[in-house]
């Protein structure tokens, strides 16, 4: 049987967009190899698509606000666990709780608060193979053989 490495979809958000390279770093450092990158100004529309499940939510609006207030750089990361790595690297949702109760993590460093938390990270793996097609809606989405991302990217 074929082995194939966990992806999922890592954002970088408006307001940390010029941590980028920095933020790139850490990910690579970390061991995650990146398999797409590409800086986007997203709609409103295509921020409340992208939001859709917390629609009706009281912070929606100003969430879609925040999230086209500038571009956003969206990257396809692979690695083993990718999906839960990436989630534990980020830290939690709010990152002023994520300050006093994880102050390593990336939302601590690069974000604000409850909304400007700096990054996304796809929550399962339903959601990272759709959000991965909604950033990247013409790449191949076909999953990665080990051996062969090993070759092109590790
Ligand atoms: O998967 P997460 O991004 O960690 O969290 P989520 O799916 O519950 O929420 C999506 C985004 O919505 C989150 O990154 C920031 C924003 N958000 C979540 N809860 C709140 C919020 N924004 C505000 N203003 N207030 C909230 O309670």
């Amino acid at each position: 049987p074929q082995i194939y490495v966990e992806r999922t979809l890592a954002v970088i958000k408006p307001d940390a967009v010029h941590h980028a390279d920095e933020i790139e770093d850490v990910i690579t450092r970390y061991g995650f190899s990146v398999l797409q990158k590409r800086k986007v100004q997203l709609t409103p529309e295509q921020a409340s698509e992208f939001y859709a499940e917390h629609f009706g939510k009281m912070f929606f609006p100003s969430l879609i606000t925040y999230m086209s207030s500038g571009p956003v750089v969206a990257l396809v990361l692979a690695k083993d666990q990718a999906i839960s790595s990436w989630r534990e690297l980020i830290g939690p949702t709010n990152s002023l709780i994520a300050k006093q109760t994880h102050p390593d993590c990336l939302r601590a460093k690069y974000g604000t608060d409850d909304q400007q938390n700096a990054l996304h990270g796809s929550d399962s793996f339903t959601t990272a193979e759709k959000e991965i097609r909604f950033f990247f809606p013409d790449s191949i989405v076909e999953p990665i053989p080990i051996g062969e991302a090993a070759k092109s990217y590790l």
